[in-house]
């Protein structure tokens, strides 16, 4: 449970990554599948901006930045030339502003929040209120009822107090078990969205963690760790099994109430979840890519090659 942050945060063009971070979360709030490409495309490049280690000065040294096109880098030129991006003055309208409000709320996508906002919705009281006969899930409800504890980022010392809770307990539960804290507190991030879980056991002694989640989330219910649930597997005796959920470690007033995501994975799995899992999700997406373009006689070969060693020819 090491409490140490790896990453500062913040880096010598910050201006421009936050400028941009805006217009993506712009485009991520909107529905368009143009949209949702360009909000992968932002991440990317946005990713890299910040790696680079020297400031921005010249439209050719931000072409050299890996996923900088000639649109992006003329934006940047344009926050570095005035500090302002006329874009995102424009981008901010009414409707993207609510429907990024309402997206906040744990269950809400884009569909329903524009839809919401077609409906005449402007304000999560008009929400509450139910206005014009909207109704939520009860995801939602309890999205709307902890709107700015689960849109708040934990330090990563509260994800280690939290998880070292979890883990004792879990292991009276099996001695046995493997756990680990993942996500973006295992990525070095100072903060974290939530807590993420990986759970396995080793298989030597015949044995398997079957029966653990379901005695772990009843565990974690009865010590009030667990709060309310948001997703629970449905079949809790399944190895690949994900719990979500809320928690809470302290009930001192000003602890707030914070997002937790547990994993179960077979032992033979674990190799592959703790690469998953760790992320981030653009990591993944390239990974996948990668393996995707793997050529077909290199699979044909691997696969050869696995059939030979298990066959102990
Ligand atoms: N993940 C993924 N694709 C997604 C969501 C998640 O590949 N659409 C993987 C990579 C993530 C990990 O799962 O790192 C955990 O997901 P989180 O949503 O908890 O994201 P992070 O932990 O990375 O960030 P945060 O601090 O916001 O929770
Ligand atoms: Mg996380
Ligand atoms: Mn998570």
């Amino acid at each position: 449970c090491d409490g140490a942050p790896v990453s500062s945060g913040v880096c010598p063009n910050q201006d421009i990554v936050d400028k941009l971070l805006e217009l993506r979360e712009i485009h991520s709030a909107r529905q368009g599948s143009d949209d949702l490409w360009r909000t992968f495309s932002y991440r990317k490049s946005i990713a890299n901006i910040k790696a680079f280690p020297k400031r921005i000065e010249s439209y050719s040294g931000a072409r050299s930045i890996k996923g900088v096109g000639d649109k992006t880098a003329l934006k940047i030129m344009e926050i570095v030339q005035t500090g302002e991006l006329e874009r995102l003055k424009h981008a901010r309208t009414d409707d993207i502003v609510v429907a990024q409000l309402f997206q906040g709320i744990y269950g809400v996508g884009p569909a329903t929040a524009f839809s919401w906002y077609s409906q005449g919705l402007r304000t999560l009281e008009d929400v509450k209120n139910g206005k014009n006969g909207v109704s939520l899930s009860l995801v939602q409800e309890i999205g709307l009822k902890f709107y700015d504890d689960i849109n708040d980022r934990m330090p990563r010392s509260e994800a280690a107090e939290i998880f070292c809770k979890i883990r004792q307990i879990a292991l009276t539960i099996d001695a046995k078990l493997y756990m680990e804290i993942m996500g973006s507190f295992r990525r070095g991030k100072a903060t974290c969205g939530d807590i993420d879980i990986l759970l396995t056991r080793p298989t030597d002694d015949g044995k398997t963690h079957h029966d653990v989640m379901r005695v772990l989330l009843r565990r974690l219910h009865e010590e009030k760790i667990l709060t309310y649930d948001l997703a629970t597997p449905d079949d809790l005796d399944d190895l690949e099994a994900t719990y979500r959920g809320l928690c809470q470690v302290d009930t001192a007033p000003g602890r707030r109430q914070r997002r937790i995501d547990i994993l179960s994975v077979p032992y033979g799995s674990l190799g592959g979840a703790l690469l998953y899992y760790t992320g981030d999700d653009i990591f993944n997406r390239s990974m996948r890519l990668k393996a995707s373009l793997v050529p077909r006689p290199y699979i044909r070969c691997l696969r050869l090659l696995t059939f030979c060693r298990r066959a102990r020819l």
